[in-house]
């Protein structure tokens, strides 16, 4: 089993887009291990995109991210990174498959929706600057005996 850290972008969130979002994954057989609605301070936000401090879009970026509160998650399933990773589709929505989160709700590379981590490392160093592990939940599914063989 994985976690990956998975962020509804405040255009998400204005939009209204947490129930679907949250909806997709739960539907897949993923298992919720954490939600947090919040503001992010300047700081994680540039531990979260520290990849991309020199780029010329990180202003940019930035700005976008703290305008309005994010949906924060922590999912957990079989090879959850990737499968998250597929949901959500590619990074320009303009250019992301129909029936992925970006393909369905997004036109512009900078207001694409969602984030999720892109391996297991980002993964791990993500779901640690967003949250502490006491908020990582424990629990199993009533049907995993019918998701997983
Ligand atoms: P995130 O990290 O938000 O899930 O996006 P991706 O993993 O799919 O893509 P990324 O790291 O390459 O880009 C991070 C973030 O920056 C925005 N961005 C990216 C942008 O505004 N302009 C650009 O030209 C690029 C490449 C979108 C996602």
């Amino acid at each position: 089993m994985e976690r990956t850290f998975v962020m509804v972008k405040p255009d998400g969130v204005q939009r209204g887009l947490v129930g679907e979002i949250i909806s997709r994954f739960e539907a897949k057989g993923l298992k919720l291990a954490a939600a947090r609605i919040e503001a992010l301070p300047a700081e994680r936000v540039v531990e979260q995109y520290s990849e991309h401090m020199e780029k010329p879009f990180f202003q940019g970026l930035k700005a976008y991210i703290m305008s309005g509160p994010c949906f924060l998650m922590a999912w957990e399933g079989k090879d959850a990174v990737a499968v998250v990773r597929r949901m959500v589709g590619a990074t320009n929505p303009a250019e992301a498959a129909p029936g992925s989160i970006r393909g369905d709700f997004g036109l512009d590379i900078g207001r694409n929706v969602i984030h999720a981590s892109d391996s297991r490392e980002s993964a791990a160093r993500e779901l640690g600057i967003h949250f502490a592990p006491g908020e990582l939940v424990e629990y199993s599914r009533i049907d995993e005996p019918v998701i997983y063989e």
